[in-house]
């Protein structure tokens, strides 16, 4: 199993302190976008991935390359939209960055309703409570059904799928995070198990996947070792996000790693029964006493901490089930 880590920003002391704690893998977006151009670029991307490879890392996972609201929405200007996109996973497939994580939230990304809410030992965490995010207005948008984001999604997907086929880079869909639909009168698509063969299915290829972000199938209320064994068999898990939290959907809060509802071990084991063989990543985590708690989900003490508990589940893993990918 591989392991990946999000870097606060790529300085040769984090990359360092990703090799001290057993980390291979980056999962890293390109500094200054998303949004601050219609296209990357080859050469910073290739310049950022040589930096990586060379403090002894590897870029594996670009999380992420956005995708605009015209695109999702599937508004007039998005040909010329999609056209960019082609040309920097052309780009990214040129610069050997073999995986992108993107997902379809049209108009809100993931969605919290407090970024402080008290877990283990005082710890803060993020949680979520639709009644509360649901007496919210409309957006500008208004009502945006379901079958407009499919209709979008498809689009798209045809689109964008044979040039990743060409550029050798896999396209692994996230999904939406709280999983309801709609909000605020958005709908939102990939909220069921079920909603991710459709999107496999929309366009067959060995590129199109799936990012397997634990805590959102957990906010599903989905059956994690059988969601694990369901996409992992057909060959279309391409990333984890690995994620443990309390509750459900509509009210859940996120929790340290070994203190969620979710058994870790059984996951993991079943990564492993399916061949699964990375990269995964910690996802979100709580803020530790000491630390800012500035960038919600992503401190930095509690992801030591999850990737020290990921790699002695992955020891445990492997000296029990006898398998090492
Ligand atoms: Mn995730």
């Amino acid at each position: 199993m591989r392991i990946g880590l999000v870097l606060p920003e790529i300085t040769e002391s984090y990359l360092t302190l990703a090799r001290q704690i057993g980390v291979d893998d980056i999962v890293t977006t390109l500094r200054g976008a998303p949004g601050a151009q219609p296209v990357w670029e080859f050469r910073p991307l290739m310049a950022q991935r040589q930096r990586i490879e060379e403090a002894g890392l590897t870029w594996s996972v670009i999380e992420s390359l956005a995708i605009s609201d015209t695109v999702k929405l599937g508004l007039p200007g998005r040909d010329q939209e999609i056209e960019n996109w082609q040309r920097s996973l052309r780009n990214i497939g040129a610069a050997g960055i073999p995986i992108i994580c993107y997902n379809w939230m049209a108009v809100f990304p993931w969605l919290r309703t407090s970024f402080t809410t008290r877990v283990r030992g005082g710890a803060l965490a993020t949680s979520y409570r639709h009644e509360l995010m649901q007496r919210g207005p409309l957006t500008p948008h208004g009502i945006v059904p379901e079958e407009q984001l499919w209709e979008s999604l498809a689009y798209f997907l045809r689109a964008v799928v044979p040039v990743a086929e060409e550029a050798g880079v896999k396209l692994a869909i996230h999904p939406d995070d709280p999983p309801l639909s709609p909000i605020c009168g958005i709908g939102r698509i990939l909220t069921h198990p079920d909603a991710f063969q459709r999107v496999i299915d929309l366009v067959p290829s060995p590129v199109n996947g799936i990012t397997f972000c634990q805590g959102c199938f957990a906010e599903m209320g989905a059956d994690i070792p059988a969601a694990i064994e369901r996409f992992g068999r057909q060959g279309k898990l391409f990333f984890a996000h690995f994620r443990n939290l309390r509750g459900t959907a509509s009210d859940f809060s996120e929790a340290f790693h070994d203190d969620g509802d979710t058994d870790m071990f059984a996951a993991m084991q079943a990564y492993y029964r399916v061949g699964f063989a990375g990269p995964m990543r910690p996802d979100h985590v709580p803020a530790l006493e000491g630390e800012p708690n500035d960038r919600p989900g992503y401190s930095l003490w509690g992801r030591l901490f999850a990737v020290g508990y990921m790699r002695g589940l992955i020891e445990g893993v492997e000296k029990t089930m006898g398998t090492a990918p």
